[in-house]
């Protein structure tokens, strides 16, 4: 007994559909720009040659890109029913079209210039899955009708499709939905006025601006490093946005970001880092912030004397423990709203967060911070604190190497390093290197505004052809020479001498 192509065919598309519209409520919820499709339209525009993309916009104005994710769609569509009457003939041909196309949206998502790390993946993975199983689910009471010879079921057939085609719906729904948050989100950002001063001119920090390896003295946002556990990144909208201030405090206290702003602001150059940064690593970051000082709200709520922390939650959950000290000191631990002169990013923690010079960001730089319970470390445990990492975390020294990179090959001659060397809140005074386990020798070093930045370091060496080791390290703002002794992050920091090898070829 055949069952009808028609079934093979619907259940195929269907099967499709789901795969892609979860992949895209996937993509959203991770606040991708792009879903795989539609990475791989961009993919398709990119590496279309200059000529004819201009005679298509030429010919097609802007429709040509709603041509392109149309004729995609079509042919997405061509290959959801392929891949159904393939698995008609044999239940692994089935399979072929759904991995050749994941490889396909793999590539697309890796190679979007703005590519964040594997995560990127998730979508397609859930795609995937998604077309798998569902094809699985409606087209496994068909098999099983021809293998048996007898009349296809209806009604499993039915229910099978029915819930792939519900699949489809929600997913395609729960996109469209996380879309809209986020473009709302992203659009309240562009029209909010905050009193943010320009940056200021950052010529006398940076040590060459011609090394294209060394890390500029100012991340632009687009480039700073980001962490946080959210799968999707909270969408706080800051007319709702509210700050409590509670806990062992004399007066409670429930800020508006229009309250919050109308403070003094106060705007500092501060370097942030993450524990879980390497050495030589690059989860770290310089930029000018602005805010209010968190010391002026706290102490407009009446601090407890026996209090000596702040537990800080996130609007998504999250929490961090800082100590009140690190709060209240002389140094500018801010409610900062803004970053690089722009209102902060939504996923650096719009509309504000916190940032405390020379702590690690997991105990100290809680994004979308809605909530500062002033308490005692003895009673509190924070996120990640409950997973192993320290309770206190100040930023431990370090430095790195940017130039050279870790084994090239450079040409034969006078050879510039450099890098940067961070101690915040203690400072940087001198950068050494050591060529092939000799001698240290220092550095020159970029000027810093304050002890709270990192500081580019440059050195001119001789080296001969062949195969070198350079190492660097610092010494702090207190004569400490920056610890030798290797160390993983957990539980509060790194340590070590960052090391490199490369190579110098011969003269020609
Ligand atoms: N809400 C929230 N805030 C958070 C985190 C988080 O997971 N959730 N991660 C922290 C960690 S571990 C770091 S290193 C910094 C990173 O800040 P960035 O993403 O702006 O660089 O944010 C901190 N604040
Ligand atoms: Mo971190």
């Amino acid at each position: 007994m055949r069952t009808p192509r028609g079934a093979w065919v619907l259940g195929g598309v269907l099967a499709g559909l789901a795969g892609t519209a979860v992949s895209h409520a996937v993509a959203m919820a991770l606040h991708l720009r792009e879903s795989p499709m539609q990475a791989v339209a961009s993919l398709v525009v990119r590496a279309t040659p200059g000529p004819v993309s201009d005679l298509a916009i030429g010919n097609l104005g802007s429709a040509a890109k709603p041509v392109l994710l149309t004729a995609i769609g079509l042919g997405l569509l061509v290959l959801f029913a392929l891949a159904g009457l393939l698995a008609r003939r044999r239940w692994w041909a089935g399979l072929v079209l759904p991995l050749a196309l994941a490889a396909i949206g793999a590539t697309a998502m890796l190679l979007r210039p703005e590519i964040r790390g594997p995560l990127d993946l998730l979508p397609v993975l859930a795609a995937l899955v998604t077309w798998v199983g569902c094809l699985a689910l409606v087209l496994l009471p068909l098999r099983r009708s021809e293998a048996a010879a007898s009349a296809p079921s209806r009604r499993a057939f039915l229910l099978g499709a029915g819930a792939v085609a519900l699949l489809a719906a929600v997913g395609g729904v729960a996109g469209q939905l996380l879309r809209g948050a986020r473009d709302r989100v992203e659009e309240t950002r562009r029209l909010l006025r905050l009193p943010l001063e320009a940056v200021p001119p950052v010529l006398e920090y940076e040590v060459d601006q011609t090394l294209s390896d060394l890390a500029p003295w100012r991340t632009p946002n687009d480039d700073f490093y980001v962490v946080h556990t959210a799968l999707a990144v909270p969408t706080v909208d800051p007319s709702a946005w509210r700050l409590r201030i509670h806990g062992m405090v004399e007066r409670e206290l429930e800020l508006t970001l229009e309250d919050l702003v109308r403070r003094p602001v106060t705007e500092a150059w501060m370097t942030l880092g993450c524990v879980s940064n390497e050495v030589g690593g690059d989860l770290v970051g310089n930029a000018w912030w602005s805010g209010v000082r968190v010391a002026e709200v706290l102490a407009e709520a009446g601090v407890d004397p026996r209090a000596d922390a702040v537990l800080q939650t996130s609007e998504d959950g999250w929490t961090c423990a800082t100590p009140l000290a690190a709060l209240t000191d002389e140094r500018s631990a801010m409610l900062a709203f803004g970053m690089n002169g722009e209102p902060l990013p939504v996923e650096h923690g719009f509309p504000v967060r916190t940032v405390v010079p020379g702590l690690y960001g997991y105990v100290s730089a809680c994004k979308w911070v809605v909530d500062l319970q002033v308490t005692r470390f003895d009673r509190v445990e924070a996120y990640w604190t409950s997973r192993g990492w320290a309770e206190r975390a100040p930023v431990r020294q370090a430095s790195r190497i940017d130039v050279p990179r870790q084994g090239q090959a450079v040409r034969p001659g006078p050879l510039r390093a450099a890098g940067v060397a961070w101690h915040q809140h203690t400072g940087v005074e001198q950068v050494e290197v050591q060529l092939d386990g000799g001698g240290w020798q220092s550095t020159v070093l970029g000027g810093v505004p304050s002890v709270d930045t990192w500081r580019q370091w440059v050195v001119d060496l001789d080296v001969a052809p062949g195969d070198h080791v350079l190492r660097v390290r610092s010494v702090n703002g207190e004569g400490e020479v920056q610890s030798g002794i290797l160390r993983d992050p957990v539980p509060d920091g790194a340590t070590g001498w960052h090391e490199i090898e490369f190579t110098v070829e011969e003269e020609t």
